[in-house]
């Protein structure tokens, strides 16, 4: 007799889950089956994993990948008795299936039910109060990269919080920079992967950076510098739909091609600046390249003067991250082409275009 489930009959190549299972066009596969159907090709498909049919329910995922890009969270503010300003978010541990490209979905686990969690973002020096709660199945943490103490690290031992328990993390924001968060529950790079991480941006002081005091105000949100600047936060992570530990799909902010399907509109005579995390799990290394331009980069975005000038490819080994700043200026109006120069992740999602206006 035969045991094997039915996707353990053969192996699937990636590229057949994606350009098959993603043709299925919205279509509402049942639990279980829907890497298992992905498996048939569908007529006129089989050579088009290059392209998604139909369109992902953003409303269903409760969140929308285009409105991810600018959606900084602030948190609660405050002032502490000392004069230093408290930032207080609450972050909720969720089990949630999400759709990441047209009809193929991913039992995810969240933080506050979208992949990535909120883009928080404080000013460096601020102290930062997470209470987190985990509504979900599994023992989980939030780990975040920046300076504190051994006891807020949000590792097994340190703030891991089992289902319906909570912990309150609290440190200074240190040092300013493009940083992340992430589950620290063992199995690591499952946690990571099932989605629970996000950006955590820490805007420079300007006060304690007298001599780029002019930089760090064009990063420091609520600032009239600040606000010259297009800015957009762009996690690159990867979906194993079929538990293979390989990724069937790619994507920056979780849903495949979705800034392909819907470009990101910005004007030509405003600078661009990209907070570019990879949590992409699997594969050691993601990047970004942009077409027909060059830009500046700050490597975990903790120097206000560029680490790189003038590339127009970045790569990020697992939860690199850094900020790129360009402009376009000048140009023509019209589609710029953005995707990782892994030609295999820009064919299962992961590209985009800026539509660039006058
Ligand atoms: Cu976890």
């Amino acid at each position: 007799m035969d045991f094997r489930l039915p996707w353990q009959g053969r192996p699937v190549s990636r590229r057949r889950v994606l350009g098959a299972g993603l043709a299925a066009g919205g279509a509402a596969l049942s639990p279980g089956l829907r890497s298992v159907r992905a498996e048939t090709p569908h007529k006129g498909s089989a050579h088009g994993g290059n392209r998604t049919v139909g369109s992902v329910d953003h409303g269903r995922n409760g969140f929308d990948p285009h409105a991810l890009l600018t959606d900084w969270d602030t948190g609660s503010v405050s002032i502490l008795p000392d004069g230093r300003r408290l930032r207080e978010y609450r972050i909720t541990a969720i089990d949630k299936e999400i759709e990441i490209a047209p009809g193929l979905f991913f039992p995810a686990w969240t933080y506050n039910g979208r992949v990535p969690g909120p883009t928080l973002r404080a000013t460096e020096g601020d102290i930062v109060r997470i209470e987190f709660r985990n509504a979900g199945t599994h023992s989980h943490t939030m780990h975040f990269h920046g300076i504190h103490a051994a006891s807020m690290d949000g590792v097994p031992g340190a703030g891991q919080v089992e289902p319906g328990d909570s912990f309150t993390y609290e440190f200074e924001a240190r040092p300013f920079g493009c940083h992340l968060y992430h589950c620290h529950s063992m199995p690591l790079k499952r946690h990571i992967h099932k989605g629970l991480y996000g950006a955590f941006i820490v805007d420079p002081d300007p006060a304690r950076h007298p001599e780029l005091a002019d930089a760090a105000r064009g990063r420091l949100l609520g600032t009239q510098d600040n606000a010259q600047w297009q800015e957009f936060v762009m996690v690159m992570n990867g979906f194993d739909t079929n538990f293979d530990e390989e990724n069937e799909v790619y994507a920056a902010n979780s849903i495949a091609f979705a800034y392909r399907d819907k470009p990101i509109r910005i004007a030509g005579e405003r600078p661009v600046r990209v907070y570019l995390v990879n949590v992409t799990e699997f594969d050691p290394v993601n990047s970004l390249h942009l077409h027909a331009n060059f830009f500046d980069y700050y490597d975990h975005g903790t120097t206000l003067t560029p680490t790189h000038r003038t590339v127009d490819t970045i790569m990020q080994c697992q939860a690199q991250r850094g900020i790129l700043e360009f402009t376009f200026a000048e140009f023509e109006p019209g589609l710029y082409m953005f995707h990782a120069h892994q030609s295999e992740f820009a064919e299962l999602g992961w590209m985009g275009f800026f539509e660039v206006t006058t």
